[in-house]
Parts: structure tokens; sequence; C-alpha cells
């Protein structure tokens, strides 16, 4: 009976998680847009001043519930001293562990008038798609400063490690 009724809270309660790097050059955008997802996504999350954001040293993480999906985000400085892990980055991309792992490029700052139109930055990335390989992959502009494409993002993700979710190594869900 026990046993029934934890089945039936898990089933209930308990959330899938996934886990999302985000990559990028330093000064991309890349807390901006963590914070903005966390303020969009969770209710008592106050957020901070955006003018308040600092050079993130290591790693920042952050979560958000979406439904029975739990993302969790990884966060990566992107300064020059912590380029030295970029090496394995590059190549996580080919990599057979992350084979079929969801890529979601996101073209920030298109609020910005000289930025790069999303559709230059396709353009540039046509020359590297035999590389992407078999996986789920999507470009997007948005301003992680005005909140634009936030949702769309997080919406397109969300599916995709669902449909994915074969990919995911086990949980606690999992294994309780
Ligand atoms: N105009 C504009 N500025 C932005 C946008 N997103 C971030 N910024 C600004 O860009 C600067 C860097 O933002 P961060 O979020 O700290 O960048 P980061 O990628 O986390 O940088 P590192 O932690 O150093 O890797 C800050 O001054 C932000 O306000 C955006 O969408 N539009
Ligand atoms: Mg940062």
């Amino acid at each position: 009976m026990f046993t029934l009724l934890a089945g039936l809270w898990k089933y209930l309660f308990q959330k899938d998680e996934y886990f999302i790097l985000i990559l990028g050059l330093d000064n991309a955008g890349k807390t901006t847009y963590l914070e903005q997802t966390k303020t969009k996504f969770n209710k008592t999350y106050k957020g901070m001043n955006p003018n308040k954001i600092t050079a993130t040293v290591g790693l920042n993480l952050g979560k958000i519930d979406f439904g029975s999906v739990r993302l969790n985000f990884w966060d990566l400085g992107g300064q020059e001293e912590l380029q030295s892990l970029w090496d394995k980055v590059k190549k996580m991309i080919s990599s057979e562990a992350l084979n079929g792992v969801p890529l979601l490029l996101l073209a920030n700052k298109q609020d910005l008038q000289d930025c790069m139109p999303v559709s230059k930055v396709k353009e540039e990335f046509k020359d590297h798609a035999h590389k992407i390989g078999h996986r789920d992959c999507h470009i997007m502009g948005v301003s992680a400063l005005q909140g634009d494409g936030v949702d769309e993002g997080i919406q397109w993700m969300v599916q995709c490690v669902k449909r994915n979710a074969f990919l995911r190594p086990p949980t606690q869900k999992d294994i309780t």
C-alpha cells in the first residue's frame, strides 16, 4: 500500500529533471538570460536588477519548473581565463556522449540597432551544419535584457527535452 501511495505521490508531484548548459563568450548576456528566465517562470522570484549583474566567476546555477519538467541551468562564465574549458566545449558538439542532445542557439541583444540579425547568424552557421549531426537544433533571436524571445526559447527547450528524454541520465525520480 505504501509503495502504491509513494508511486502516486511521485507521479503527481515529482518533476522530471533536465540539465541545460548555457555557453557563450563573455558579455554575451548568458546570466541576464538566466535571470529573465527565472523571473518569468518562477512566480516567487523577485529578479535581480539587470544593471547589477556582474561577470560570472566560475558557474552560476538556476532552475525553473515548467509543468512536470524541471530545468536546471548551468551558466558558465565566458571570460578568457575560463575559456581553457572551451577546447572541451568545441569537442562537445561531436562528442559521442552528447549524441542527439538538443541545441538552442540564441542570438542575443537583438534590441541593439547594430546587432547581427538572426538571418546573418543562420547564414554563418550554414557551413557548420554538418557538425551539428542528428539532433534537434533551433536558432532564434532574443533580447535577454528586454525579455523578448525568452518564453519561446524555453518552450522549445521543454518540448525538446521531453522528446529526447531517453538521452537523459537517470535521476532520483527514476530510481526511487
Ligand atoms: N542591449 C542589451 N544588452 C544586454 C542584453 N543581454 C545582456 N546585456 C548586457 O550585456 C552585459 C553582459 O551581460 P551578462 O549577462 O553579464 O553576460 P554573460 O554572458 O553572463 O557574461 P560572463 O558572465 O562574463 O560570461 C550586461 O551589461 C548586460 O546588461 C540584451 O539582450 N541587450
Ligand atoms: Mg555571466
